[in-house]
């Protein structure tokens, strides 16, 4: 074997995942006592998402997920990650348990774990029960009470056959994709209450976790999942250097700074003075949100470039973050997000692997000796069936081969990276994209809603078999 090939190889115990959320496979979103959340309101709002579309039957995973599971074994997935929808579980975001709703994940937890596939459990993965966002949403302190009471009943529930859990999945998109630009649930476009709305997530997050610590047996593990961006400057002027900064604390540091430092930044502080007076951060806030974690989750796809803007030229908004004419960023309308150079997914993202070593490097550094698990990397591409019915996509192939193999150099610079978890394991619906942005390592078919795995989900499963990177261009 050449060395290029065996220095691949992982370590024996690396997890080989793949993860979803509920509202982008399950469907069924009228049963069993499910009530609307913000995606069933914003996704049924005119003009909210491509082509109307919805996920009220999604891929229908709700009633296939015995043959979804059959197929993560098939491949040889070690770990799934999937998130909990909590109007399923508490319709109104408040009070008792409904048993029906409950019972889906008992019997999905179930299914995984008698097929030897570690659950790795998302509570928050945007669907805000709809009764919330009426009381006020993220912007209101009450809604990250309620989270904890729900992140302590599910914890009751499944704490004894979930090992690995994780709070919010990417509260930088809760907050500043659905109270800033607003192409997120529930759509509103205020950078005052996007801050607000970081905060209560922020809060949410560290009484989940306290909540969680007392409701789970010990060996479990508690995580976030962020989606820290690497903030790069266009060049190394000063002030280019300073936008990349600003950026970092908007992106990053907002979250990472009062979970992993015990304080937020101060120049995000001052940054957003003219936006927000940071009144709602409350004496021992700060204190809650530092609870201790066992492990912290990474997703990432592609890196942010930014400059500051230069006299009275304006370039494009090139964010990455959907199309509307508010920025997510508060208080940082001087400064100018750019298209990095380089070849670019379907969803016009540039493939920057290197991105991906940056991060877990630079995490390695922020928390040392906390676990990380990269639990979402991946790529949209318009695939297609050939007339044979066969899905080949060697261009995802390509994209897993290159960020894995920057997993694969992070770890033999001293990242402890514990697994990885590829984004998605089906086509699902993609938000404000609907159905037409493919991230699936599985195809399906959306008239009848059956599955076929790409050519990249059969490189996957051999990544996963033998524990090494297939080389990229290995037909499988
Ligand atoms: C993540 N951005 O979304 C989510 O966790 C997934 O549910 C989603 O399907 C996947 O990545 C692909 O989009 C993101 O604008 C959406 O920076 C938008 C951004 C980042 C992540």
């Amino acid at each position: 074997m050449p060395d290029s090939v065996s220095s691949l190889t992982f370590p024996p115990a690396f997890l080989w995942g793949a993860a979803t959320s509920a509202y982008q496979i399950e469907g069924a979103v009228r049963e069993d006592g499910r009530t609307p959340s913000i995606w069933d309101t914003f996704s049924h709002t005119p003009g909210k998402t491509a082509g109307g579309e919805t996920g009220d039957i999604a891929v229908d995973h709700y009633h296939r997920y015995r043959d979804d599971v059959a197929l993560m074994a098939e491949l040889g997935l070690t770990a799934y990650r999937f998130s909990v929808s909590w109007s399923r579980v508490q319709p109104t975001g408040r009070g008792p348990v409904v048993q029906r709703g409950l019972d889906f994940y008992r019997r999905l937890v179930d299914e995984l774990l008698a097929r030897g596939i570690k659950p790795a459990l998302t509570l928050y993965h945007w669907d805000l029960p709809q009764e919330l966002e009426d009381a006020g949403g993220w912007p209101v302190r009450d809604t990250a009470f309620r989270f904890a009471e729900y992140a302590q009943l599910v914890g009751e529930a499944l704490g004894d056959r979930v090992e690995h859990w994780i709070t919010l999945n990417e509260p930088w998109c809760s907050a500043f994709l659905g109270y800033g630009s607003g192409v997120h649930a529930p759509g509103r476009t205020d950078p005052a209450a996007s801050l607000r709305a970081a905060h209560h997530l922020n809060l949410g997050h560290g009484l989940a976790v306290s909540a969680l610590r007392a409701a789970l047996p010990a060996r479990n593990q508690i995580a976030i999942s962020l989606n820290s961006s690497v903030v790069r400057p266009l060049s190394q002027d000063p002030a280019d250097v300073a936008a990349a900064r600003r950026i970092d604390d908007l992106a990053n540091g907002v979250f990472h700074g009062p979970m992993l430092h015990g304080a937020y930044p101060s120049t995000l502080f001052d940054a957003t003075r003219s936006v927000t007076d940071w009144s709602y951060v409350l004496d021992g806030d700060v204190n809650t949100i530092n609870a201790p974690l066992d492990a912290l989750g990474l997703n990432y796809y592609t890196p942010t470039l930014v400059s500051a803007a230069s006299g009275d030229i304006k370039g494009p908004r090139a964010d990455g973050h959907g199309s509307s004419e508010h920025s997510p960023w508060p208080a940082a309308d001087d400064i100018v997000f750019h298209q990095t150079p380089g070849e670019r997914t379907e969803m016009g993202w540039t493939i920057d692997p290197t991105g991906l070593y940056d991060l877990l490097m630079r995490y390695t550094r922020e928390a040392p000796g906390l676990p990380l698990y990269v639990t979402e990397n991946g790529a949209a591409y318009d695939d297609k069936p050939d007339p044979d019915g066969r899905v080949h996509d060697p261009e995802r192939i390509a994209y897993l081969h290159g960020h894995l193999s920057e997993v694969r150099r992070a770890i033999a610079d001293g990242a402890d990276v514990r697994g990885y978890f590829l984004w998605s394991l089906m086509d699902n619906f993609e938000w404000a994209y609907g159905y037409d942005k493919r991230f699936g390592a599985v195809y399906v078919d959306y008239t009848t809603l059956e599955r076929t795995p790409k050519s990249s989900a059969r490189w996957y499963a051999e990544a996963a078999r033998t524990g090494a990177l297939p080389p990229a261009d290995s037909a499988a």
